[in-house]
Order: structure tokens, then C-alpha cells, then sequence
């Protein structure tokens, strides 16, 4: 569980994430206005990969202008991380 007051203090790292878990972003999304069911998701939240790694990246203000895509952690030799994998309510 990501909590929305410190998800960017640092770009955490999840090093022992396996398939069938799931990251929990719902608290972060809320804190930052994010709505579901309103919001497109892919709006809000993105996955990019680079080497063995799998990087969460959110948009803290949606389509707003303000904020872009920024890390909020990533997954250590873990490729194939999915949106599937994430609580978002
Ligand atoms: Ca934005």
C-alpha cells in the first residue's frame, strides 16, 4: 500500500514482487482526485519497462497539465509487471 502524502518522497523499490500479487495504489490514486469509473485510468497510471524492470509510473494530476508521468516505484527483475497487477479502488 502506497499512501497518497509520501508515494513521492522516493521512488521505492519492490524487489520480491512475484506473479499473482498485486501493488495497491488506490490510496494514492484517491489522494491525488483520481475517480473511478470517471477517470480513464490510463490517464492517471502507466507501465514502462527498461532492462529486467517494470517501472509504475503515475500522473498525479490525470489529463492536467501540472504533473507528468513520474516513477512511484518499480519492480527489480520483474518484466512483465501489468495493470491487472494493481489495485486502483
Ligand atoms: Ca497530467
Amino acid at each position: 500500500m502506497f499512501e497518497g502524502e509520501t508515494a513521492f518522497a522516493g521512488r521505492d523499490l519492490v524487489r520480491d514482487f512475484t506473479a499473482g500479487e498485486t501493488i495497491n495504489i488506490a490510496d494514492v490514486l484517491s489522494y491525488f482526485g483520481y475517480v473511478a469509473g470517471t477517470d480513464m485510468l490510463s490517464d492517471w497510471v502507466q507501465i514502462t519497462y527498461a532492462g529486467n524492470h517494470s517501472f509504475l509510473e503515475v500522473d498525479r494530476d490525470g489529463t492536467g497539465t501540472t504533473h507528468t508521468f513520474t516513477d512511484l516505484m518499480y519492480t527489480e527483475n520483474y518484466s512483465t509487471l501489468a495493470i491487472s497487477d494493481l489495485e486502483v479502488v
